[in-house]
């Protein structure tokens, strides 16, 4: 297929759409399906990568794997996708997801809508004619009535600005952005900075052919095992059986993941029976183990006995007890960062070929020719993994021009940190909707279920706009501010303030506003207040064309009555 064939262009070359997304990861899939095969509208993507997949289309680093459990880590919009897909594994590798998306792809049929190759670059919205203008950088001009960014919250990738990089002389990688072809470690001294999520993944992966490991620690980190493996043919049985229940439990609990999080008090059992049921929950792996008691995300005190448990572990699988104490010298109560799950992350440390470095106690200065420079010393080098995370959320978006209203930049808007209503919208940037954009819960959910919930509320909310005949919708400012007031107050009330340094307060990045990007007051809850706001006609949205006199303006309700209405629905995060 040519170049651009997809797009229909008009004679004057510029392409006409009723809708543009935005990547073609989870969330851009879905939404064409929804626009173009619900609605009926003229919609496409564009994706600057060759293929779908978003996220894993980058994210190809040796042991990445998604750490929620496959089987909730589907679409359940579609009976039959869920019907005929298997995943092979209790946590899916990056390449079962890669799978798995063009599997639906195409079955849906929606390549054929899809420009790959193709980066936006700037998107500016034109009053006159309601329409956003979108260019890319190879050059193609297309205007749509609504923009749709599905561009994923971890997709800009972060590369600390170490003096001396370009002087090195091997080779180094972002983990956001592997090789599709992959890396060869075997005889190589591989240095790797980072022990996030992604870090923790790929260190035992890397050790296994690597001739040398050096591991660069900043923050010490938790992490639970995985526990992965293969799904036994009872486990798939019971899944085909149990899709309703499945489904039902994704999308009614705070986080939306495949089990329920406990009512029981770390305080409310005895010293062994918690030990117990901290045991099971080792063993069992994954994210659950944050749910055996209902208190860890919010009690610093059931938390501390949570983080101890975790640290006797480390001390107990770590034979050298110096580097055990560097791996438990952590500095945030659990799941304060995102907590990660592992295999085989602390046993790696027993290898010969590995070696744990603090560079907190010593910082990296630079890189060398040769390798990596701390305050202690020179390491010697073959290959650099940077494992250090991304310019998460604000970054994709930030990415790209995007002016709405009287030319005013989404950056400038954004310049004191991210700022929307539901994550769904910005004042001043009308019909441009960012699925699971900042003050979502996005990233504190298991992404397939907050994504589905935002396109479906897109894909509603523009089914009103085109049945009532309503030329734009856009959120106010009055309930923009007061959805940031409310999105930092869910976090208040969290243990997350005890760890300011993280991605989720974008604190990675040198120079980035310092505020808690995700909503944390849970994944049910918010459903609730977006079923609220569709249902009574977008309070908090100004609908119509503001200056042109023909406003209609939806009933007034507050953003605090939304909330206390959905309050119900359970505690956050
Ligand atoms: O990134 P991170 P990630 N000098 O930002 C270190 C998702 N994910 O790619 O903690 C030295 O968490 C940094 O140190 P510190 C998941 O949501 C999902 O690991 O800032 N070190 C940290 O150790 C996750 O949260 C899956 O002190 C520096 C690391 O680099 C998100 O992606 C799998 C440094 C970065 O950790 C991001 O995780 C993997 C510097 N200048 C990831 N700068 C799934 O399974 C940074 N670091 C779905």
């Amino acid at each position: 297929m040519p170049d651009g064939a997809h797009l229909n262009k008009t004679q004057t070359g510029v392409t006409n759409l009723d809708a543009l997304i935005i990547g073609a990861g989870f969330s851009g899939l879905y939404q064409l399906r929804s626009l173009r095969d619900k609605l009926g509208l003229n919609a496409k993507v564009v994706e600057a990568g060759d293929g779908v997949g978003g996220t894993w289309y980058w994210n190809r680093y040796p042991g990445a794997r998604c750490d929620s459990e496959s089987h909730s880590y589907s679409y359940y919009f579609d009976k039959e996708l869920l019907e005929t897909w298997k995943w092979s594994e209790r946590y899916p590798g990056h390449a079962e997801v890669v799978k798995y998306l063009n599997y639906a792809a195409d079955k849906l049929d929606l390549k054929r809508d899809i420009d790959f190759n193709t980066k936006v670059v700037s998107a500016h919205y034109s009053q006159a004619q309601n329409i956003w203008l979108v260019k890319t950088e190879d050059g193609k001009e297309i205007e749509c009535k609504y923009l749709i960014t599905a561009v994923g919250c971890l997709s800009s990738t972060n590369v600390p600005k170490f003096p001396g990089l370009d002087s090195f002389e091997g080779d180094w990688y972002h983990t956001g952005q592997w090789p599709h072809d992959g890396v060869d470690f075997a005889g190589k001294r591989v240095g790797q900075i980072g022990t996030g999520s992604t870090g923790i993944q790929a260190v035992p992966v890397i050790a296994e052919t690597a001739e040398h490991l050096t591991v660069f620690q900043r923050t010490a980190n938790y992490s639970v095992p995985a526990n992965n493996g293969p799904l036994s043919s009872d486990f798939q049985k019971y899944v085909q059986e149990n899709r309703e229940d499945i489904k039902k439990t994704i999308q009614t609990t705070p986080n939306g993941h495949p089990f329920v999080i406990s009512e029981r008090k770390v305080f409310d059992v005895s010293d062994d029976e918690r030990e117990e049921i901290f045991e099971e929950a080792w063993e069992r792996g994954g994210l659950g183990f944050r749910a055996c008691f209902q208190d860890i995300a919010f009690d610093k005190k059931a938390n501390d006995v949570a983080a101890d448990f975790i640290k006797r572990k480390i001390r107990s699988i770590v034979n050298d007890s110096e580097t055990a104490e560097k791996l438990t010298d952590i500095d945030h109560p659990y799941a304060t960062k995102r907590p990660p799950i592992d295999t085989n992350y602390f046993e790696t440390f027993n290898r010969d070929n590995v070696k744990l470095v603090d560079v907190k106690a010593a910082p990296i200065e630079s890189i060398t020719a040769n390798g990596i420079k701390t305050q202690d010393g020179e390491f010697e080098l073959d290959i650099i993994v940077f494992a250090t995370g991304f310019d998460a959320m604000t970054g994709p978006l930030l990415n790209i021009d995007i002016q709405g209203r009287d030319s005013v930049k989404l950056k400038d808007v954004w310049e004191e940190g991210p700022k929307t209503y539901l994550g769904l919208q910005v004042a001043g940037f009308p019909n441009l909707f960012t699925v699971t954009g900042p003050g979502s819960p996005s990233v504190l959910c298991n992404m397939p279920v907050a994504i589905e919930q935002h396109v479906e509320w897109i894909r509603d909310c523009i089914s009103y706009l085109e049945n009532n005949k309503i030329r734009s919708i856009e959120a106010t400012e009055d309930s923009m501010e007061k959805w940031v007031g409310h999105v930092n107050d869910a976090a208040n009330v969290t243990l997350m303030p005890y760890a300011k340094h993280t991605w989720y307060y974008g604190a990675n990045v040198p120079g980035k506003p310092r505020v808690f990007m995700p909503y944390a007051g849970g994944m049910a809850r918010y459903r609730a207040i977006c079923q609220d706001i569709a249902d009574q006609s977008y309070p908090g949205f100004q609908l119509g064309d503001s200056k042109d006199g023909k406003a209609y303006t939806p009933p007034k309700i507050s953003v605090d009555d939304l909330v206390e209405a959905a309050m119900v629905k359970g505690p956050g995060v």
